[in-house]
Order: C-alpha cells, then sequence, then structure tokens
C-alpha cells in the first residue's frame, strides 16, 4: 500500500507556509505533502466524530466499540495528565528536561494497546504513552530525565529497550531484535518507533534495507510530528514519508496519528503481516507535536500560532471525547483516568522529591577505569560552569 499526493487537497494552513519553512527547493510552488488532508490518509474517526470506512483498515478495527473507545480515551487522557506532570516537575527545577507528548498519545497508545505483551518496543525519547501503556512506574519516567544513576527501568520488565537520544539508531536495534527472533523462533514483532526528523538519519534507510532483505518480524511506526525541532517535515521529504518504504520492499500505510482508531487498526494490520512472517511493515501516523521540542525549546521561533491552533482542533482527545460524551460514556471515563493520573503524578513527585543525587561532577567518576586527559579537561570545564551558580541561594537547583 503506498502513498499518493493529489495536490488539490492540500492545506495551506500546515507546516510549509511559515518563513521558518523556506526551502532552498522551491518551497513556495510546492504543494504541502505532508498536509493531513492530502493523498490517501487513512482514518476511522474524523475530527468530527464520525466513524469512516477504509479499504485496508476496517478489518482491523471492527471490535472497536463504545467500551474500549473509553478506555483508549482513559489511557490517552492518563499520558496527557503524567505529560503535563513532567512538565510541571522540570519548571519547578525537579528534572533536566523533559520532551513533551501533547498531542500524540492517539499514535502512541493506538501502536502499544494493538501489540502482545512481550513484542518488542524500541523508541525514542517522545514515546511516554508506550512508557505508560506498558506499566512503567512513576520513578521510571523522573529519575531518567533527572539524571540520576539507575535512572532506567528494566527493558525485560517492560518489553521496551532503554529510550534512545541518537536519532534514529533504535530502529537498528529493532531489527537485530526482530533478527534473533527469526533465529530464535517465537513470534514477538519488534517494534521501532521514531519521528519524521529520523528519516533522514542513515540508521533508519539500513534499518529498512536488513529488515527487507532478511524479512525481519519489525514494524516501522514513523509518528510524523511535522517538526524535528525547529526543522519542517516538509524541508527534509518532499513527499509523504509513508511513499519511502516501498522503495525498499516494505508495504506502508499513511494513517491519521490522531485517529486513535485508525492507529489501532494500522498497528494489528502491520502486526499481522510481520508476525506471519511477510516481513516488515510500516506506518507513517501524521500527527502533530502540540508542545515545544523539549522544555529547553521556544517553538514560538519558527512556527506560527496559527498553525498550532489549527491543530489544537485535531486534537485526539477532542473527537474520542465528543463520541464519548454522546454516548454518555464521558464522565465515568475521565473520572477513572483522573484518579489514575492523580495517583501516578503524585508518585512521580514523590520520586523526585525522595531521589538522592550525586553531586553533579560525580557524573564523570566512572566513565573510565584510568585516568583520561579528555574526561580532567571536561572536569576542569563542568567546574567552571557550575561556579556560575555558587551566588544561587541554597536548594534553588
Ligand atoms: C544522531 C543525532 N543527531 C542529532 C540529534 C539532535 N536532535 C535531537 S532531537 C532532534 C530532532 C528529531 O526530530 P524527529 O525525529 O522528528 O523526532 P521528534 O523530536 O519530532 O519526536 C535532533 C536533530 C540527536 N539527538 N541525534
Ligand atoms: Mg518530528
Amino acid at each position: 500500500m503506498t502513498s499518493t499526493v493529489n495536490p488539490s487537497t492540500a492545506d495551506p494552513t500546515t507546516a510549509n507556509t511559515s518563513p521558518a519553512n523556506a526551502s532552498p527547493a522551491n518551497a513556495e510552488a510546492r504543494p504541502d505533502p505532508h498536509a493531513p488532508a492530502a493523498g490517501d490518509l487513512a482514518q476511522l474517526l474524523s475530527p468530527d466524530g464520525e466513524r469512516g470506512a477504509h479499504p485496508l483498515l476496517d478489518d482491523w478495527a471492527g471490535d472497536i466499540d463504545d467500551t474500549r473507545l473509553a478506555g483508549l480515551y482513559r489511557d490517552m487522557l492518563l499520558v496527557r495528565r503524567i505529560d503535563a506532570a513532567g512538565v510541571a516537575l522540570q519548571r519547578q527545577g525537579q528534572l533536566g528536561l523533559w520532551a513533551p507528548a501533547e498531542g500524540q498519545e492517539a499514535v502512541q497508545i493506538g501502536i502499544t494497546r494493538a501489540c502482545h505483551d512481550d513484542d518488542f518496543f524500541f523508541t525514542s525519547y517522545r514515546e511516554l504513552g508506550v512508557l505508560v501503556a506498558r506499566g512503567a512506574r512513576p520513578a521510571d519516567l523522573v529519575l531518567g530525565w533527572r539524571g540520576e544513576v539507575f535512572g532506567t527501568f528494566d527493558p525485560y520488565d517492560l518489553h521496551v529497550a532503554t529510550p534512545q537520544i541518537i536519532i534514529g539508531a533504535q530502529t537498528l536495534h529493532a531489527v537485530g531484535y526482530a533478527m534473533g527472533v527469526q533465529r530464535d523462533g517465537g513470534d514477538q514483532v519488534a517494534v521501532a518507533c521514531f519521528g519524521d526528523g529520523a528519516t533522514s538519519q542513515g540508521d533508519v534507510s539500513e534499518a529498512m534495507v536488513f529488515a527487507a532483505s532478511f524479512g525481519a518480524p519489525v514494524v516501522f511506526v514513523c509518528s510524523n510530528n511535522q517538526w524535528a525541532i525547529s526543522e519542517p517535515v516538509g524541508l527534509q521529504s518532499h513527499l509523504p514519508l509513508a511513499g519511502r518504504a516501498p522503495g525498499f520492499g516494505i508495504p506502508s500505510v499513511r494513517v491519521d496519528g490522531n485517529d486513535v482508531i485508525a492507529c489501532t487498526a494500522a498497528m494489528r494490520w502491520a502486526l499481522d503481516h510481520a508476525r506471519s512472517g511477510r516481513g516488515p511493515a510500516y506506518i507513517e501516523a501524521v500527527t502533530y507535536r502540540l508542545g515545544p521540542h523539549t522544555t529547553s525549546d521556544d517553538p514560538t521561533r519558527y512556527r506560527s500560532a496559527d498553525e498550532v491552533a489549527l491543530w489544537r482542533t485535531r486534537d485526539p482527545l477532542l473527537r474520542v471525547a465528543g463520541v464519548l460524551r454522546e454516548r454518555g460514556l464521558l464522565e465515568a471515563a475521565e473520572a477513572e483516568a483522573e484518579q489514575a493520573a492523580a495517583e501516578f503524578t503524585a508518585g512521580m513527585r514523590r520520586a523526585a522529591l525522595e531521589a538522592t543525587t550525586r553531586p553533579p561532577l560525580a557524573v564523570l567518576d566512572d566513565v573510565y577505569a584510568e585516568p583520561h586527559t579528555g574526561i580532567d579537561r571536561q572536569r576542569e570545564q563542568f567546574s567552571a560552569y557550575l561556579e556560575g551558580f555558587a551566588d544561587d541561594e541554597e536548594g534553588t537547583r
């Protein structure tokens, strides 16, 4: 299943219209192929809450009734609350950094809920929903972003590898794992989650070559959130990203990443393809990063308020909430999610306050067993940097 682009349906209000998006290659004349309406974007629940049909995905969504939809909504709302708590903790000085997932809950929850428990995820730093749906504990989310030693979870507990900061590298890890499954036997699938920006990394292309050559049971999930920090997706790909996979011999589907039903269905299709020995599959989930790239970023410098406002109307939670309200199921789903969120976020605050933090310089202690001039130099520079805060009041850092 390849993607085609119909320029007449391009949405002029998305990424390619802001000055920061000017591409060296004739950007003004090019329609925006990444706009949600362009091409064959698979959708089963429209922003107005209308249930739609799709030739590939219908077969995989039949059982998603109102009760299941309420469950998906509860998961998404929980993730949104946890995300907000992460941002707040960072703003309070408890975390070094946080990479917000706001706006991307549908793809993260949809793909995780479609998996078997032992399918193994290889994610970037933004897949908060995958971690939450896999049962991560509050401390798992807090200690890593605090930079604590032993700050991560046991990957074999959650069947999620340690989140990858090196853009795209996890796709290679996923394919390696999938090739291991082929050799060990079993029906596990590896899932590689990455962003639109990652598709420009050689690692991702190499991963797709290996996956296709060996017919490895891996699903590639590209969350196209329109931005790679300040670079719009249109700058690095002039056509929809789902269209790349068939060039590697990998079937793909381009799905509305803010439609949790379509994301679940697309993932079920892709998992079935991989699990049944037909090799890798690829999903491009078209979504949007509503917040900053991380808490260190100021997106007002490179994208317009209008663009963000437009995407707020496509909020993945809103469209499901509308359906649930009509069916009289919203209140219960919200109450359940809020209760779970209150407990989880209290746990996050506790984990931050109870963390035993080593002196910052200790981070360099165990890098090498022997003295090392490079580390000595870094220690000197870092000391000087820390001394810059000497006048700060006790306890403000
Ligand atoms: C190999 C590598 N190059 C550059 C970076 C710096 N970097 C961090 S995030 C990022 C953008 C990634 O964008 P995308 O893949 O779209 O993921 P998103 O952050 O939007 O989820 C870059 C370039 C990095 N971490 N690793
Ligand atoms: Mg991105």
